[in-house]
């Protein structure tokens, strides 16, 4: 390594305390009452979160670009202006209803640090850096999720992107127009040779190990589906069992018996997050229901073995409950592997930092597995305290957020200023 990329590399630092600041504020936008925050995808509060980020990308004289699908980017230009052999660093900042403050946003934040660090440093890297934020990675009002790395990967077309209707009816493609982030940039023009991707764990793993840094080897396949089942709607107290089509019933038997699925399997993860009956009354016999499924499985067999399990249930089900079911898949994605070379720098990183450090399987989606499908891409967890996450008592440290950051500086220096990480460099 010569001295002039020595000298560079060393001059290069987090500034933590502008990070931690902005994750703050992003937190702000879209706070609810008991503490948590919610910026559903091309909301007004996912809008201001936007606003705010691209004004901080312009303070650091980032070239802004967004994407047919409100994708945000803000590109370091490295000696040319090809984003060629680009690194991106990414993530998103949408949220679920009543979120915690770092899902997303530490990783969007964190790249903007790492651009920081080159501006503040007055070094320029050799290759661009792309600082990116997916639109919709959430993927509650309007699924599936991931969906705007999913479309920057070539994995939907912007016609269906843009005729999704979302859970309140919306139409993706007006509100899109209406926040003002319907974008024109080409995503062929930006698609990187390296994606990193920093993230709280929202798991119990690296916590109760007590470990400081997880080094993402993989991610669970996802089955995303939703049931509608037709009965009959009947008088409480007249209708006996044996005159009943209860689709209440048979919602719950669909509960239980993904819950028995989840239990009798290797690592297979079920859950029913909204169910809905109508008339929903107290003494009326549910005549509808409608239910959202989520499967996650790591190994690609068993996955589609449950998939194939539940359908078979719902089969007899129809007999034994006399109703109507219709299902519609509303996510399918196949487990990922990240790449192997980027793992283990990002492993000496962490080892020549001092961190302790584990390899470990992303049991939630994140845009890098939509990126692994064009370049190379890997992820850096940070504890998330007691698992928890999709709840405002998500909560990591500001000391193990920072030594997220300082990880992921050293690999992105390594790939900005040479082909290694920056302690190699
Ligand atoms: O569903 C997920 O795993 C992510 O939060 N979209
Ligand atoms: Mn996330
Ligand atoms: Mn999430």
């Amino acid at each position: 390594m010569d001295r002039d990329t020595a000298d560079n590399v060393r001059r290069l630092e987090i500034d933590g305390a502008t990070l931690l600041r902005q994750i703050e504020r992003l937190g702000e936008i879209g706070r609810e009452r008991d503490g948590g925050r919610t910026r559903l995808a091309l909301s007004d509060q996912d809008k201001c979160a936007r606003d705010q980020l691209v004004q901080w990308m312009k303070e650091l004289e980032l070239d802004v670009k967004i994407d047919p699908i409100g994708n945000i980017f803000g590109i370091l230009y490295g000696e040319g202006e090809s984003c060629a052999d680009a690194l991106m660093i990414g993530s998103h900042i949408d949220t679920v209803i009543n979120a915690g403050p770092f899902d997303g946003v530490y990783g969007a934040l964190s790249g903007l640090a790492v651009a920081r660090a080159f501006r503040n440093a007055g070094v320029r890297p050799l290759r661009p850096l792309i600082v990116a934020a997916f639109t919709n990675e959430e993927g509650v009002r309007f699924q599936p999720d991931m969906m705007g790395s999913l479309f920057f990967t070539g994995g939907i077309p912007i016609d269906d992107v843009l005729a999704t209707r979302g859970i309140d009816g919306a139409f993706l493609g007006e509100e899109l127009r209406r926040i003002g982030y319907k974008g024109e940039t080409e995503p062929s023009s930006l698609v990187p040779a390296d994606y990193l991707e920093l993230h709280v764990e929202q798991g119990p793993v690296l916590d109760s190990k007590q470990m400081e840094i997880g080094v993402v080897e993989n991610l669970q396949g996802i089955s995303w589906k939703r049931i509608e089942i037709s009965g009959t709607a009947n008088h409480a107290g007249t209708t006996p069992v044996s005159m009943r089509r209860d689709a209440g019933v048979a919602a719950a038997r669909i509960v239980v018996f993904l819950r028995e699925l989840a239990l009798s399997s290797e690592g297979t993860r079920t859950t029913v997050g909204s169910l809905r009956f109508s008339p929903d009354l107290i003494n009326v016999i549910p005549s509808n229901a409608v239910l959202t499924v989520d499967i996650r499985d790591p190994e690609s067999a068993r996955l589609a073995d449950a998939e194939k399990q539940l359908l078979r249930f719902l089969e007899e089900l129809r007999t034994k409950e006399g109703v109507e079911l219709s299902v519609k898949s509303l996510a399918r994605f196949e487990p990922v592997r990240f790449d192997e070379e980027l793992a283990s720098i990002i492993e000496d990183a962490a080892k020549k930092r001092g961190y302790s450090s584990m390899r470990i399987t992303s049991g939630a989606g994140h845009d890098a597995q939509m990126l692994a499908r064009v370049a190379k891409a890997a992820m850096i967890f940070v504890p998330s305290r007691g698992g928890i996450s999709h709840n405002p008592a998500e909560y990591t440290p500001d000391e193990l957020l920072l030594q997220g950051v300082h990880v992921l500086l050293d690999v992105a220096a390594g790939r900005l200023l040479k082909g290694g990480n920056k302690t190699e460099v």
